[in-house]
């Protein structure tokens, strides 16, 4: 094996020696820092995840902050979602483009006050384009990555880990939306929020120096709920259909083909980047669009990190851009980003490992 350099282009997660101390196995790079991406039991890690609660350090989702008095514009000019009705304490889904129309983000944005937004950023560098656009509009905004590291309590159990810790008015909170508070005198933002369909909650950390402590606070108060460590989990986000930016999209993947066209409103101001070509591919209609493969064969695959063909009757009709074993389908299953000509229920191949692989084309998402 060999092991990763320390640099200061690496940077380190507040949650870093806490997730060593777990026993932490393997990382990914996201942002320019380092993510836990297992804890050495797989199964377990999938079960905690879907009829308990764990913990993930996913302080690599950074936040971009806007401030100041032409915040509220930036942000709507960055966004090619209706922000006229988001409130404080709000957050919604957002579906970052450029100019041409393709997906160079997937953001949360969260609204902290009529003058101070952040996006909590999949891995590319929004804080350059943020401040690029700034820039080039003449606007009055202070961009910055601000010291802030979410933690996710994620599954089932996570409401009750999360209310023994903070009270029950986090019971109340409805998806997306985040109240500032404090526990021990950390400073944080709580948030019904996480990249699971299982329930759960994101802490967002504002003093990178407490990161131990925060994650020793939870994992005592969840101990009635025996929660343990964990990580965003391939399996359970393929069965649940959430997007992997970077993972499940390309150059010219627009948020039509992806399934986030309900998050893209069509009559926000010109102003907003890429909504003109938005329009015009709305107009025509996208030429890909994304699917669930079922594939054929009861043993896990070997996982490919590789997009693989997908072919209709001999034909190249598009790529599978990820692929997991599903313990609860007994399958090996994945998402299809293929033309449009290629429909549910269809019978496709997936050439993968060498092999030819007969699929089954389905709606997304599995669950
Ligand atoms: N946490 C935080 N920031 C993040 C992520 C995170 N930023 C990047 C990335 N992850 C954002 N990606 C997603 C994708 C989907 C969802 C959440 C984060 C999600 N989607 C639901 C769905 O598609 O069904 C609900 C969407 C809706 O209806 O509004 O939950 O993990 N802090």
């Amino acid at each position: 094996m060999f092991s990763i350099t320390p640099s200061t282009r690496i940077r380190p997660s507040p949650f870093f020696d806490a997730t060593v101390a777990e026993g932490v196995t393997s990382f990914t790079v996201y942002n320019r820092m380092l993510m836990p991406t297992g804890f050495g039991d797989p199964e377990a890690e999938y079960r905690r995840l879907l009829e308990g609660v764990a913990l993930w350090d996913v302080a690599v989702e950074r936040q971009v902050q806007i401030a100041g008095p032409d915040a509220a514009r930036l942000t709507q000019i960055l966004v090619p979602r209706d922000l006229r009705k988001c409130v404080v304490g709000q957050g919604r889904y957002v579906a970052m483009c450029n100019h041409a129309g393709s997906l160079i983000n997937d953001p949360i944005l969260l609204k902290l006050a009529d003058d101070r937004y952040w996006l909590s950023i999949a891995d590319s560098d929004m804080l350059f384009w943020a401040r690029a656009i700034a820039a080039e509009r003449g606007l009055d905004v202070a961009i910055s990555e601000p010291d802030v590291s979410p933690l996710a309590v994620q599954g089932p159990l996570a409401e009750d880990v999360v209310a023994a810790l903070f009270g029950d008015w986090v019971r109340d909170l409805r998806y997306f939306w985040f109240r500032e508070t404090e526990i021990a005198g950390i400073p944080v933002a709580v948030a019904r929020s996480g990249w699971s369909k299982q329930g759960g909650f994101e802490i967002y950390l504002m003093d990178g120096a407490r990161g131990s402590e925060l994650w020793h606070l939870v994992r005592e108060a969840g101990r009635p709920w025996d929660i343990g460590p964990g990580n965003p989990n391939a399996v359970e986000r393929i069965e649940s259909g959430l997007l992997s930016w970077g993972g499940d999209t390309d150059d010219r993947t627009n948020p039509f083909e992806v399934r986030l066209g309900r998050f893209v409103d069509l009559d926000v101001p010109d102003e907003v980047v890429g909504i003109a070509a938005l329009r015009r591919i709305a107009a025509e209609g996208p030429v890909r669009h994304q699917l669930g493969a079922v594939l054929e064969g009861e043993a896990p695959l070997q996982p490919t990190v590789l997009w693989s063909d997908i072919e209709l009757d001999g034909r190249k009709v598009g790529d599978l851009t990820n692929c997991a074993w599903s313990r609860r389908l007994g399958r090996n299953i994945g998402f299809a980003l293929v033309s449009v000509s290629a429909k549910p229920g269809d019978a496709v191949e997936v050439l993968i490992g060498g092999r030819r692989v007969p699929a089954a084309l389905v709606e997304l998402p599995f669950f």
